[in-house]
């Protein structure tokens, strides 16, 4: 009798509504090459063939399958940023330590509980210095909470940024570059640099989640205009006091969640504020930014992004409105790099 009690409170406490979903996924790492910049293309080991990588997309609990296939010339392993791996440390992804590399032509396969909500990510762990750094291996792995805060269902709409660096010098060559004395010379937020990059586009009363990550090697000071950012999630843990600010640091590694409300129509950037960051090669204006473009404000004809091509799912906010999953974003898809022709050169 007592125990079918417990059970009845178990499902009064759990209802089977929150519990955890089990959820397959494959992934390809690809050979392509991805043009960052104008007249800037930079060699890639991609994700599902794209920079950023996929969204993936779950919920606190889940327990998922990740099988990842390596197609290209070099090894690579899968490391998932933010997840403890209680009792699962194989599927850590670091080579020599929690498992062998991925060769090339192999498969390997990682099972987890995402055991903590929040902004996490994926990238390779191996020869990270080239491969986070230059080659673009990483993608978001967002985890969404069993019970989120009230200041979370404030959210309308999510936008994730991911900054990087770039190494022009070594763009074409693989296995080369990353190195602590080789300068980056091109920086990015989802693998673009200005104008390249896209407009963030709100109405009047959005309550904007921009979860900023800090995916290449350097550090990003994050400067909204117009608007005041609630630092309210730092590595994906909800910080108990959340605090405002204008400029937000985003180190290598590190995320931040800042929520911000839209009440201030019109164009305002998003920029990098360091000033090498803002240039593609030193030539004035490039790197990570964004125009924040609220629907109701008049284009004027000088503005520079008046007819830019709009992709609405550049910071995959259109993805993050459609539940959990994995979700590609075909813009991000490079070209395919002629392994033959690269085999018969080194
Ligand atoms: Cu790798």
């Amino acid at each position: 009798m007592r125990a079918w009690i417990g059970i009845f409170l178990m499902l009064l406490l759990f209802p089977l509504s929150g519990q955890a979903e089990q959820r397959e996924f494959s992934m390809t790492i690809d050979e392509v090459a991805i043009e960052v910049a104008p007249g800037f293309v930079n060699k890639v080991f991609a994700f599902n063939g794209q920079v950023p990588g996929p969204l993936i997309h779950v919920k606190e609990g889940d327990e998922l399958t990740i099988h990842v296939t390596n197609n290209t010339t070099l090894a690579h392993t899968m490391h998932w940023h933010g997840v403890n791996q209680v009792g699962t440390w194989h599927s850590d992804g670091v080579p020599d330590v929690t498992q062998p590399q991925i060769e090339p032509g192999e498969t390997y396969t990682y099972q987890f509980v995402v055991d903590r909500p929040g902004s996490l990510w994926y990238h390779c762990h191996v020869n990270v210095w080239e491969h986070v750094a230059t080659r673009g291996m990483w993608g978001p792995l967002v985890v969404d909470p069993k019970k989120p805060s009230a200041l979370e269902k404030k959210v309308t709409k999510d936008v994730i940024m991911m900054m990087s660096t770039w190494e022009s010098a070594y763009a074409d060559s693989y296995g080369k570059g990353g190195g602590p004395q080789d300068m980056p010379d091109f920086f990015s937020v989802n693998a673009k640099a200005f104008p390249y990059s896209q407009p963030v586009r709100v109405k009047k009363g959005d309550v904007v989640r921009f979860r900023l990550y800090g995916a290449g090697d350097e550090q990003h000071q994050m400067h909204l205009h117009g608007h005041d950012q609630l630092t309210a999630f730092k590595d994906g843990y909800a910080l108990p006091t959340p605090y405002f600010v204008d400029t937000v640091p985003v180190g290598p590694g590190e995320r931040y969640d800042e929520i911000v409300t839209m009440n201030n129509p019109g164009l305002f950037i998003f920029h990098d504020h360091v000033d090498k960051h803002m240039s593609n090669k030193g030539a004035m204006l490039g790197g990570p930014v964004t125009i924040i473009e609220y629907d109701e404000t008049v284009r004027d004809d000088w503005y520079a992004w008046k007819n830019k091509e709009y992709d609405a799912d550049f910071f995959y906010s259109e993805s993050m409105k459609k539940g959990y999953g994995l979700f590609n974003h075909a813009p991000f898809q490079g070209r395919p790099v002629d392994q033959r022709r690269r085999r018969g050169q080194q």
